[in-house]
């Protein structure tokens, strides 16, 4: 038994949690945008932001960027300043939504003069890449129709295809593309990259350095999440998560906190399909909006979230698991899975805090660092991070 806590442990203090660098500033719904105090006005200050979030938990040094909302003038030197505050720039996200040439969509864009702008872009982000020494670019595409007829569904997939080619010829030695996938938003009759099977069909025409992005908000109610990321990993296509959690649709709430349940599921599948290995190299990325809640402390809450769900992951009696399922005994296995996910972790998580030397309650130790008071003071007029994401 200790063998197997320390071994629960060692994976745990192994794991990182991506932050994205716009669940730092302020975001929130096509409504309204609650602004609030102290919040970052530069992608510096987001990376700032981000090293408390490090700090006190230990298992966050990556941030993700997003451009243009990142941009700035020398991509090595944001690099520089991440290492400083010993954080490295993670994925780089495209943005293909926000301009007024793409009313008809980007890369599946009718006219070729927009998809030429479209693919443009991305190669930029390859160019940052190669700047910031990032390795994952993410791609989630806005583009769809919204009325039947209003497009030709294959021609868009074959202009998906050839903007998607070009990109991957473009790609570096140790990079590659992260697809992601979402059923509609803010297209909502077709949308080109609706779900992981047409994800994973472009990612096997590209090559090997093409993997599909499960975004947990970014499916039907319902949809069996675990299901696609235990054949994804089986493909070996499983290139990362964009975690969060929703009630309703593309909600981009704390991971963890509509259905704890759920992502105990899928980090069990990732753990048993050997998702946590480094060298199978999942991305394990938030992508939340933070709208009515104090930022950093709700990253802070969902990397726990994501460790609770993890440290579950790794108690689950894997050999009980396989007799129970091989003698065919459908409650015996089913137990055996309820069993961890019923166990407090948080003692252990405690624990495995302790030992890093961290204050066991990063939530606390945030709250008493002064951190919050400092940048209210400091920072005024902090920037809307975009929209929605
Ligand atoms: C959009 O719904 C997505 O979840 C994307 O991951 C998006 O690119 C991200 O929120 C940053 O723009
Ligand atoms: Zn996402
Ligand atoms: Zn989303």
């Amino acid at each position: 038994m200790t063998v197997v806590r320390d071994a629960v442990k060692a994976a745990l203090k192994a794991q990182r949690i991506e932050t994205p660098s716009w669940s730092y500033g302020n975001s929130g719904t096509r409504f309204k945008v609650f602004a609030q105090s102290g919040v970052p006005r530069t992608p510096w200050e987001k990376l700032d932001d981000a090293s408390k979030v490090h700090e006190f938990t230990g298992v966050a040094p990556k941030v993700s960027l997003h451009i243009p909302w990142d941009r700035v003038e020398d991509y090595a030197a944001l690099a520089a300043y991440a290492k400083e505050r010993g954080l490295e720039l993670g994925a780089i996200n495209s943005n293909t939504f926000q301009d007024d040439d793409y009313r008809l969509g980007s890369v599946c864009h009718p006219d070729p003069k927009v998809r030429r702008k479209a693919v443009g872009h991305l190669l930029e982000c390859v160019d940052i890449m190669d700047a910031t020494g990032s390795t994952d670019l993410k791609l989630w595409f806005a583009d769809g129709t919204n009325y039947p007829g209003q497009d030709d569904i294959a021609g868009r997939q074959e202009r998906l295809a050839e903007s998607l080619a070009e990109v991957y010829a473009r790609l570096g030695e140790d990079q590659r593309i992260l697809l992601e996938y979402k059923f509609f938003e803010p297209a909502f009759y077709t949308t080109d990259v609706p779900d992981w099977g047409t994800a994973y069909a472009h990612c096997l025409k590209l090559g090997p350095k093409a993997q599909v992005v499960v975004d947990t908000g970014h499916h039907a109610p319902g949809t069996n999440i675990e299901f696609i990321v235990a054949l994804l990993l089986r493909e070996g296509r499983l290139g990362g998560f964009d975690f969060n959690s929703r009630f309703y649709a593309d909600d981009d709430l704390m991971v963890g906190s509509a259905d704890p349940f759920q992502l105990f599921r899928i980090m069990h599948e990732v753990a048993k399909n050997g998702g946590l290995r480094t060298e199978t190299n999942v991305a394990f990325m938030l992508d939340q909006c933070h709208n009515i809640e104090a930022k950093i402390p709700a990253v802070i809450r969902s990397v726990m979230n994501v460790q609770e769900a993890t440290a579950k992951a790794l108690l689950v009696d894997r050999d009980a698991l396989t007799a129970a399922q091989a003698a065919g005994d459908v409650l015996a296995a089913n137990a055996v899975l309820m069993d961890a996910y019923n166990t407090d972790v948080r003692p252990l998580l405690r624990e495995v805090r302790e030992e890093q030397g961290l204050h066991p309650d990063p939530v606390a130790a945030y709250a008493a660092s002064g951190w919050q008071e400092r940048i209210a003071s400091e920072r005024v007029g902090g920037e809307q991070a975009g929209w929605g994401a």
